[in-house]
């Protein structure tokens, strides 16, 4: 968390996560976090940061999650929109400890999206710029989670199998889930934290992500 503006650690340092979910308008996004946050019993609000934030114990140990969701829509149309900074867009994509692709089994371009643009816009973000010894790159973790499964059979664009091929293109694990199914978030945050320690571990054994 050293280099992070986004995030001020206070209690209980090192468990303190940034997690971003990263789509297109209309994916479900800000209903995945609402399930998540306010589905079950424990959330409320960081003060500093303004962000929500939810406990999760994983493996015996617990994590404050903080929560944030940022539409990739935004990034081509955000011209219009006075309120769009794309600063703080950007400084949280490269602050983020884990990021959930969030794409919609019913829309074959929310996935197309993800690995067109999204994606590459992490990966720029998070690779230290030339000759910018000082910045460090930081690890984090990666879900591709396409949401909307209850509505399978009747308007599925994207075949489980394509997204799992999207997935393995990009180095993630995958997973669908509909956003009713409070096990199945939990679940989906619980691999992401495990991804994030996988990666935050990887990084200080070989000083790379
Ligand atoms: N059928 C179905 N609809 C969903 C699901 N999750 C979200 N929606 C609907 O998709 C629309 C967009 O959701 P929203 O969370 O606002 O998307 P966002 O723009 O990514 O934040 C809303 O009408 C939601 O009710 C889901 O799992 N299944
Ligand atoms: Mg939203």
């Amino acid at each position: 968390m050293a280099s992070s503006t986004a995030v001020s650690d206070s209690p209980g340092e090192d468990s303190a996560k940034l997690v971003v979910i990263l789509g297109e308008s209309g994916v479900g996004k800000t209903c995945l976090l609402d399930q998540f946050v306010h589905g079950k019993h424990f959330a409320n609000y960081d003060p500093t940061a303004g962000l929500p934030v939810k406990s999760l114990e994983v493996d015996g140990k617990t994590w404050n999650l903080r929560l944030i969701d940022l539409d990739s829509t935004l990034l081509r149309e955000g011209d219009n929109q006075p309120e769009f900074r794309v600063d703080f867009f950007i400084n949280t994509l490269r602050d983020a400890d884990g990021i959930i692709f969030l794409y919609d089994i019913t829309s074959r371009i929310s996935l197309n999206e993800l690995g067109l643009e999204a994606y590459p816009i992490v990966v720029t973000t998070r690779t230290r710029p030339e000759n910018d010894y000082e910045r460090p790159i930081r690890a984090y973790g990666r879900l591709l989670v396409g949401n909307k499964a209850d509505l399978a059979n009747e308007k599925r664009e994207v075949s489980k199998e394509e997204g799992e091929e999207a997935a393995s293109m990009l180095g993630m694990d995958h997973l669908e889930l509909d956003t009713s199914d409070t096990e199945a978030i939990n679940d989906m945050m619980k691999a992401l934290v495990r991804r994030i320690l996988v990666a935050e571990r990887k990084r200080k054994h070989d000083g790379f992500e």
